[in-house]
């Protein structure tokens, strides 16, 4: 196959309500979603999951634009590719900017298993029918909110509660979830804003029955989080920290963390997803998937990726009407009692709405 057209569009998105995180809060989502046609008119579809703000990592969805507008697209455009796999391969002089790789690499692969006529989880090998999913609440301005949202969610169904925390917003918050919600699945997010020294605050964590915490010390750490998991019970997971099987294996054999948060910007596409979840399923590590406030197109990427069997973790692809008003594919992603059917349709399985997409779009440009 070749790739004989691609289009990079900048969407703008408000989400329903401002989701905060330690690093800051987001509302309006601007970011990339990138069409590839091919040469027998086939179109494949990828969403960049750079923020506009470089809070979460160092790429902001121009540095993406950039990228893929001078090197990425350039590198792909009129050559022969036999298999998605090839395009990490082509990409290896480039060096990070693994979030605009993903891009276009995830639009090759829905182009590829449409090509094929199977569904994008078949192409990757999954095989799950429906998949397991909970969700990621952002820091409220009170207790009584996020304890009235965690209601909520639990009586929608979602499988697993994912809260964040930040120095005083932990302890107290999430005794006071334990105490109400004994028996659910639930965890914690730092995003990396802990250090070492605060391991006798964090220990106090242990007492809570958490699956997890995810991402307690600094992004670009392994060292000291196999420190700290040296002295706490619960299990790290580690998000950030974590951009490529090699990453994966260094922690995995340091001992920083016990579960891998798998998003597929992050370590660069599809192909290197599945690296690592073949590598920690053989290593007895558990995974799950994670997200960034996606639009339906990342979202059906995670659907995907997730039918992989040692997803054995609930993700945090939520349904589309948990961030969007209206999402921009047809149907929208939905979450029934804590499960997403995975979509029988040939590629990402979900069609982009042309009109809807229209309407958020601020900019685009054409690459032939
Ligand atoms: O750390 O997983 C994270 C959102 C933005 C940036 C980082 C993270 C998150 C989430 C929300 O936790 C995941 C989602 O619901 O898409
Ligand atoms: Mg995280």
């Amino acid at each position: 196959m070749k790739l004989k057209e691609v289009k990079l569009r900048h969407l703008k998105m408000t989400m329903k309500a401002p989701f905060a995180t330690s690093f800051g809060s987001f509302q309006d989502k601007e970011f990339i979603l990138l069409e590839a046609t091919d040469e027998l008119g086939n179109t494949g579809w990828g969403e960049s999951v750079a923020f506009e703000v470089p809070w979460y990592n160092e790429e902001t969805f121009k540095t993406n634009w950039h990228m893929l507008e001078d090197f990425l697209i350039p590198a792909l455009l009129n050559k022969e590719i036999t298999h998605p796999d090839e395009v990490n391969e082509i990409f290896s002089s480039i060096r990070k900017n693994n979030m605009a790789k993903s891009t276009i690499e995830g639009a090759v692969w829905d182009l590829y298993a449409k090509r094929n006529q199977i569904p994008l989880a078949k192409a990757l090998g999954g095989e799950k029918k429906k998949i397991e999913v909970g969700i990621s609440i952002g820091i409220q301005k009170s207790v009584e909110d996020l304890l009235q949202l965690i209601e909520g969610y639990v009586n929608e169904g979602y499988k697993r509660m994912k809260v964040k925390i930040k120095p005083g917003w932990d302890i107290d918050v999430m005794r006071q979830v334990r105490e109400k919600f004994p028996d659910i699945l639930l965890m914690a997010d730092a995003n990396s804003a802990y250090r070492l020294s605060d391991i006798q605050h964090l220990k106090q964590l242990d007492e809570f029955n958490l699956m997890m915490i995810e991402q307690p010390l600094a992004s670009d750490d392994i060292v000291d989080h196999a420190k700290l998991q040296a002295e706490m019970k619960t299990p790290i997971c580690l998000d950030e920290s974590i951009h490529s099987l090699e990453d994966t294996r260094k922690a995995v054999e340091l001992g920083s963390c016990k579960i891998i948060n798998i998003k597929i910007g992050r370590v660069g596409g599809l192909t290197e997803a599945k690296k690592i979840h073949d590598y920690c399923q053989e290593q007895g590590i558990a995974v799950w998937c994670g997200g960034m406030l996606e639009s339906g197109v990342g979202r059906a990427h995670n659907v995907a990726l997730t039918t992989l069997a040692n997803f054995i973790m609930p993700g945090d692809t939520a349904g589309s009407s948990r961030y969007w008003e209206k999402d921009i594919i047809t149907p929208e992603v939905v979450v029934e009692d804590g499960y997403i059917t995975v979509p029988e349709n040939d590629g990402i399985g979900y069609a982009p709405d042309l009109a809807v997409i229209e309407k958020y779009t601020i900019m685009e440009k054409t690459y032939q």
